[in-house]
């Protein structure tokens, strides 16, 4: 089968470190050894010093919200045109921990950015690529928020308010209605049956991809 691109998206907390390595290991399960996994914003040299400004800025010189658009987008074109097109090129897949989609909801609504406009952008700096499936684990923000809280200081999309992440949940929910591409998942559930529904939902895009 042709090298495919799986993207994993959802709130902060949603399980997505996991379902990445569940992805990985159906894959691995179906014969696919060469795999690249990829975090946005991140994973280039440049994208990953884009991360830390977009997280943190440098001292109170915080990014603006379309400097902050536009620093994403820098970090994934870098990403897609250095790592992800070359692995897809030389027959590796790759499992990405977000991807355009989380630029969608929490920049274009989330942060109040022009949905259109984000679009748009996607257009203009990505072309037609897109990932050729989306695993969307839903749940909201305040279960999310919960599993994340123990961890240490947080940063500025972190220290966002409810209401920041219920309008980006929606969001998220709303262009996945729209794309065939993207399955929603319950991501409330138990680990363990997030992990299966994470498996069952990549066998069967496998077997729809292989035409059985
Ligand atoms: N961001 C953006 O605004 N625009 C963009 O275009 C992009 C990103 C690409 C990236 O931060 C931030 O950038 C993110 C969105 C923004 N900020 N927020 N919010 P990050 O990479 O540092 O954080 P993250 O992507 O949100 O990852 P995360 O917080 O680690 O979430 P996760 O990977 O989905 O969660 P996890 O590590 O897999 O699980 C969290 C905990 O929950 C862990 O203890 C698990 O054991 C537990 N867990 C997981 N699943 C379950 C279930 N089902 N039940 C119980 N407990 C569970």
């Amino acid at each position: 089968m042709k090298s495919q691109f799986v993207v994993i998206e959802g709130l902060e907390g949603a399980g997505k470190t996991t379902a990445r390595e569940t992805v990985a290991s159906v894959l691995r399960e179906h014969g696919v050894n060469d795999i690249v996994l990829t975090r946005e914003p991140g994973g280039t040299p440049i994208a990953e010093k884009l991360r830390d400004l977009f997280k943190h800025g440098v001292g109170n010189d915080l990014p603006t919200i379309r400097a902050e658009v536009l620093i994403l987008y820098a970090a994934r074109v870098q990403l897609v045109e250095t790592v992800i097109k070359p692995a897809l090129e030389r027959g590796a897949w790759v499992v990405g921990d977000r991807h355009d989609l989380s630029s969608q909801a929490y920049q274009g609504v989330g942060r109040g950015a022009d949905p259109k406009l984000m679009l748009s952008l996607r257009d203009v700096v990505l072309g037609r690529f897109r990932p050729n499936l989306t695993l969307y684990l839903d749940l909201p923000p305040l279960i999310g928020l919960k599993r994340v809280q123990a961890r240490g200081e947080r940063d500025r999309i972190e220290q966002e308010l409810l209401p920041f992440f219920t309008r980006t949940r929606a969001r998220y929910l709303e262009l996945a209605e729209q794309d065939k591409s993207i399955v929603t998942l319950d991501a409330t559930k138990p680990l363990e049956q997030v992990t299966a529904s994470i498996r069952a939902s990549v066998i069967r895009w496998l077997l729809q991809q292989e035409g059985r």
